[in-house]
């Protein structure tokens, strides 16, 4: 077992894994950036050494600052959190080369899984079900075109570089499709300094469904269910659930031997999630694989009891998996409390908590590096922390949701509160009959 991890990280998912390694006995350290020198990590690691400037190009993404962060404390793994460098095939690849274990994908697997038409079409080799549309990239605009004949408009354009919808376009008739190419393209060369496009039937009005799956140096691979993340506003998830209300123990099944087929495939080591998205008939289809620890990750660790970012270290460390999937024994419910006015179109809202509360009582997590006094600096995410409840029933849930998140004080700046007291009184949300668009016609003007 590692001796010493450093967290290539800020913020609640740096404490999560400061967490996780008091309790395996393994030393700890911080990194930060001079905006975080109060910070909880820096405080509950057993070291920490300053990284740099705010700017996060200039600290947490500075690769050669966090390998010598590394050297000098002697840390023997990295665990790279979300975000950040957590998909970086570059950092992963150092890290190789300076004989520090990555708690991650290797780079290839990151290359290969980021490239979303290659992830696809590895996916659809593997038998994992796809969305039909183009083998790979696009040619040009009129092999677009005739593909869009053939599967049928509405088709969507994707850059192959993209994800969190960037450098994607809805087609709804030929007459459009140059404009929607010009524009994706663009958009995609711009963001990834990628142009590479590929095209999809468009799925009208699916559901977000996860698998969380984890793999091990030996090839095998079990999963643990799905998460739920319809509940979407600009491609920026706010609350999941899991189980999901729509899947059935017979789809969980074939969605989760789908996942382990896709995962086996490739011979994925460590945590991962395959996305999927559900239409109104049941069917599933492969959309992106994330070769990360995610933000809602607690859920799926409640309603099964299983420590993911335990596993994560062991199977890095080349422990075994058991080889058993996991399924959900409690429902479990995540709202992301952000420093955002949501009546406002979720502009960030940084600055001083200047009185805090935070809920406890049965079923009740929170995932928080915040405290009484704590600024929330302008330079990176907004997330104050997560909300995570759980119960024995979905309506239990709700009820449960509503009475922790009635209990939580946070002044000094505008949350997300507001939005999710709203959320669990909205009927359709109640009857969990909604889909990704859900969000688009709320009505936030109130909050
Ligand atoms: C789609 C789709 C419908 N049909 N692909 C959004 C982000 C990127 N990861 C893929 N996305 C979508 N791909 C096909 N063929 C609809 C979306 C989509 C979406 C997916 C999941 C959750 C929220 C969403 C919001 C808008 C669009």
């Amino acid at each position: 077992m590692f001796n010493k991890i450093l967290i290539a990280n800020r913020g609640e998912i740096a404490l999560r894994v400061i967490r996780t390694c008091k309790e395996m006995g393994i030393k700890t350290v911080a990194v930060y950036s001079t905006a975080d020198r109060d910070s909880l990590h820096v405080r509950f690691a057993d070291e920490a050494v300053c990284i740099g400037p705010p700017q996060s190009k200039l600290s947490y993404l500075k690769i050669p600052q966090i390998i010598s962060a590394a050297e000098i404390t002697n840390a023997d793994a990295i665990h790279p959190g979300y975000g950040f460098l957590s998909e970086n095939a570059e950092f992963s690849k150092v890290c190789e080369e300076y004989g520090i274990k990555f708690i991650g994908a290797s780079a290839d697997m990151i290359n290969a899984m980021g490239d979303k038409a290659t992830a696809k079409d590895t996916m659809k080799k593997a038998g994992v079900p796809t969305i039909p549309g183009s083998d790979g990239l696009l040619k040009d605009i009129d092999h677009g075109l005739g593909l869009a004949k053939e599967v049928g408009y509405p088709v969507i354009l994707k850059a192959t570089a993209g994800g969190g919808g960037k450098g994607m376009r809805l087609v709804h008739e030929p007459s459009q499709f140059k404009k929607a190419w010009d524009d994706a393209r663009q958009e995609a060369a711009a963001s990834f300094g990628n142009d590479g496009l590929y095209l999809e039937k468009f799925v009208e009005e699916p559901r977000h469904i996860e698998i969380q799956i984890i793999g091990d140096s030996k090839g095998r691979a079990c999963h643990l269910s799905e998460r739920d993340c319809s509940i979407q506003r600009r491609h920026q998830k706010l609350v999941e659930e899991t189980p999901s209300p729509i899947v059935s123990q017979e789809l969980r099944e074939k969605m989760g031997q789908a996942a382990i087929k896709g995962a086996e495939a490739i011979g994925y080591e460590g945590a991962g999630t395959i996305e999927f998205l559900v239409d109104k008939h049941g069917d599933f289809y492969f959309m992106e694989m994330n070769t990360r620890i995610q933000v809602e990750h607690p859920i799926t660790e409640e309603v099964t009891d299983y420590d993911l970012i335990k596993e994560q270290i062991k199977v890095a460390a080349g422990v075994e998996i058991s080889g058993r999937n996991y399924y959900p024994q409690l429902y479990s419910m995540e709202c992301r409390i952000n420093a955002e006015d949501p009546a406002n179109g979720f502009r960030p809202s940084p600055g001083r908590i200047t009185n805090l509360h935070m809920p406890g009582g049965h079923g009740v997590r929170l995932d928080s590096h915040v405290y009484a006094g704590y600024v929330i600096p302008p330079h990176y995410d907004s997330m104050i922390g997560k909300l995570i409840v759980s119960a024995q029933s979905r309506e239990e849930v709700i009820v449960r949701m509503k009475r922790a998140l009635s209990e939580m004080v946070i002044e000094g700046l505008k949350t997300t509160i507001p939005f999710h007291l709203k959320l669990m009184d909205n009927e359709k949300f109640k009857s969990g009959n909604f889909t990704t668009k859900f969000l688009d016609d709320f009505d936030f003007s109130d909050l």
